[in-house]
């Protein structure tokens, strides 16, 4: 034991408060899918490369100031894991993020650099289309893509190219990369116009679309739930897509 290390004063202000005891006595259960660390783990801009892959990676892209890097810290409950900001061409390089639950399930997350932005020089636009592109080739532990859309302006050309890309250079040696679409910024429409939006992109896409807010945090514990079950491959024990009907008996 280290003699010289003098025991901690016990102030009032040192460590956080303990928490009040729930009135009724009982303990609230601990939720599994709950993200209990968060972390930077590496990046890679133009002429650099991520490290190599390890274990199942979900990753984020769409149109510059869409709303990715909000999502991600949303996502994961840590408000500046992120770099997020109001002009566009914020993220420049690819991020790699790592996320552990409470479950001991842990992912890999890819803050990809935003496409559509027309305040880069046309050198850059296409060092980074080249590196967006061979990330989304050639990553043989991508697992699922999310395409973030405003809600209020729905899909618009770059996405579907995106989505395009993505079905195309599907490489026969890597696992299905399960596309989600997530209509973002619904907070600022409202609900039932988001409602449409959603109901739109769904319609035009064929695909599941979760409305989603990093203000107001809606659609974020389905949005995950249904990310969990698509990179474990394995059902969740409550069901997560609310929104189907039952089948007629
Ligand atoms: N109202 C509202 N604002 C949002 C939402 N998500 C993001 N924002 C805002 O939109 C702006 C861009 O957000 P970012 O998360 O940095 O967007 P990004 O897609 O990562 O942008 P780039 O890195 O430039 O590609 C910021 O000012 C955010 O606060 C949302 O759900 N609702
Ligand atoms: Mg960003």
């Amino acid at each position: 034991m280290n003699q010289k290390t003098k025991p901690a004063k016990k102030t009032p202000a040192a460590g956080p408060k303990p928490k009040a005891a729930p009135a009724d006595g009982k303990k609230k259960a601990l939720d599994p899918k709950q993200i209990v660390h968060a972390d930077f783990l590496a990046a890679a801009a133009p002429g650099s490369s991520l490290p190599a892959p390890t274990m199942a990676e979900i990753a984020f892209a769409g149109r510059s100031n869409v709303g990715k890097s909000s999502l991600i810290n949303t996502l994961v409950e840590r408000k500046g894991l992120v770099r997020t900001g109001a002009t566009p061409g914020v993220t420049r390089q690819i991020n790699l993020f790592e996320a552990r639950a409470r479950d001991g399930a842990t992912f890999h997350l890819i803050d990809l650099p935003g496409y559509g932005y027309a305040k880069r020089s046309k050198a850059e636009r296409t060092a980074w289309g080249d590196l967006i592109e061979g990330y989304l080739r050639g990553r043989i532990t991508l697992a699922a893509l999310v395409i973030l859309v405003d809600a209020r302006r729905g899909l618009e050309e770059d996405d579907l190219e995106l989505i395009q890309f993505v079905e195309e250079a599907r490489d026969v040696q890597r696992r299905p990369v399960e596309i989600v679409i997530v209509a973002t910024k619904a907070d600022k429409i409202g609900r039932s116009a988001s409602r449409s939006a959603v109901a739109a992109i769904a319609k035009s896409t064929g695909r599941k679309v979760i409305g989603f807010s990093s203000v107001t945090g809606e659609g974020r514990a389905e949005l995950w739930a249904l990310l969990r079950k698509v990179t474990l491959g394995t059902p969740e024990a409550t069901p997560v897509v609310k929104d189907q009907e039952p089948e007629p008996a």
